[in-house]
């Protein structure tokens, strides 16, 4: 054999090392950050939205909406502040996400099955009536709901949609009026916001994606 060969075959598995041991940090590396992945997406796993309030009034807010599952409840969560003490407060979603006019051009309650206003577990409701707020002696309100109607995806879905706080208490169209059953005569738009996504992580539909 001559001098060239000789040199070109003892590097060769060098060479080979260097190949297999790139492969197999990149599969270390990938593998890593799959599972990290599935980690995170495990924890934090389905949609949430936020929405921060502000307006004309000293109201203001901050409330996310989570859900879990793509058709599960949708669980709202935050606190609101400088309201009325002690008093209930209409809470809605109104159906458009302009809050170019403050609070007045968010239309009105959002409504895609063309029914009349009503409670949150009333079957004729407006998907966007979400029910009063209650505050405590300082006017802050804490919100815990879970809602069944609303969605932060598919064709129910409230993001990029308002949430109105209102300046009066919401009748849950049983106030006997024509107004009652529209809105609820919950009065002047304290404050109001757009919701906006949080995080979209993939929904778990099935319990083996666990
Ligand atoms: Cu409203
Ligand atoms: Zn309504």
């Amino acid at each position: 054999m001559d001098p060239y060969n000789n040199k070109k075959q003892s590097k060769r598995p060098l060479v080979l090392t260097a190949a297999a041991t790139s492969v197999v940090l990149f599969i270390l590396y990938a593998l890593f950050f799959k599972s990290s992945d599935d980690a995170v997406v495990h924890k934090a796993s389905g949609h949430s939205a936020v929405v921060v309030l502000s307006g004309a009034s000293p109201v203001t807010g901050t409330v996310t909406f989570t859900q879990s599952s793509k058709d599960g409840p949708v669980t709202v969560s935050g606190e609101i502040n400088n309201l009325d003490p002690s008093s209930k407060r209409g809470f809605h979603i109104h159906a458009l996400g302009d809050i170019s006019g403050g609070c007045g051009t968010t239309g009105a309650h959002f409504n895609p099955f063309g029914k009349n206003h009503g409670a949150p577990l009333d079957t004729e409701r407006h998907v966007g009536d979400l029910g009063n707020i209650e505050s405590d002696q300082y006017g802050t309100a804490a919100v815990s709901i879970t809602d069944n109607v609303i969605s932060l995806n598919g064709p129910l879905s409230i993001v990029g949609r308002a949430v109105v706080v209102h300046a009066g208490t919401d009748d849950l169209g049983k106030g006997g009026n024509e107004d009652s059953l529209k809105t609820g005569n919950a009065g002047d738009r304290a404050a109001c916001g757009v919701i906006g996504t949080l995080s979209r992580n993939r929904l778990i539909t099935s319990p083996s994606l666990n």
